[in-house]
């Protein structure tokens, strides 16, 4: 079994409700980030919370302690339940993030590798297994790794262990559910739900195979 999290990267309050509401039953947790955030405003966090899922807020922290300190404040007191941080920065920021997300009874997740095909001009040379070995030693719930290589993945778990791998890419960007499902714990999903002429119904089948026993 794997979580199915809905990727809320539309830039319109009623249209990111229904669209939130349809999903609720389908859907694990919901992860809201920029396009959302800036188009409504924070406190859009306040409405989807009375949906009932957890709520991870996509920030991408990547900034000094301090701010990143202040950013995830901010970020868990509006409502959300988990942040998700870049790893790059180093294990002082990163540690700045987890100690908020603690503090609140929140969880802080980092990217360890992206998905998109410009990622691997940066993350290569063992930059990636340097990131989730980071997010291990200070305590992340766990890490974020391409759907869109599930290879990497694989080979992430391996650093990581029992913490958990969320992925991003199945779909618009090209990976394939069921491969991917043999080695993350949950599947990010906007496009392919949100774009469909129905999202519930879209959550709802890939629900069916996340949930699946095999
Ligand atoms: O490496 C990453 N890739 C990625 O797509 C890290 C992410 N956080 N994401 C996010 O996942 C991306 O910003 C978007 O919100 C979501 C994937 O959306 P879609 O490609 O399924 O529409």
């Amino acid at each position: 079994m794997a979580e199915l999290i809905l990727s809320l990267d539309v830039t319109e309050r009623r249209r990111a409700l229904n669209v939130a509401t349809e999903c609720a039953p389908f859907v694990d947790m919901i992860k809201v980030g920029y396009p959302l955030v800036l188009s409504t405003g924070i406190d859009i966090a306040g409405d989807l919370k009375k949906i009932g899922r957890p709520l991870i807020a996509d920030f991408k922290v990547a900034d000094i302690p301090n701010t990143n300190t202040l950013i995830c404040e901010e970020t868990f007191r509006s409502g959300f339940d988990g942040v998700i941080v870049h790893g790059f920065p180093g294990g002082d920021s990163v540690m700045a993030c987890i100690e908020v997300a603690k503090k609140f009874g929140g969880s802080c997740f980092v990217v360890a590798e992206m998905s998109h095909p410009g990622a691997v001009e940066f993350y290569r040379d063992h930059v990636s297994e340097r990131i989730a070995l980071l997010a291990v030693q200070a305590g992340a719930d766990g890490i974020i790794a391409p759907a869109t290589r599930p290879e990497r993945i694989e080979r992430l778990r391996m650093i990581v262990g029992r913490r958990k791998i969320y992925a991003p890419g199945i779909g618009a960007q090209g990976g394939d559910l069921t491969e991917v499902l043999r080695h993350a714990d949950g599947v990010i999903v906007g496009r392919a739900i949100y774009e469909a002429p129905e999202p519930g119904k879209g959550a709802e089948a890939l629900h069916k195979v996340c949930h699946s026993e095999e």
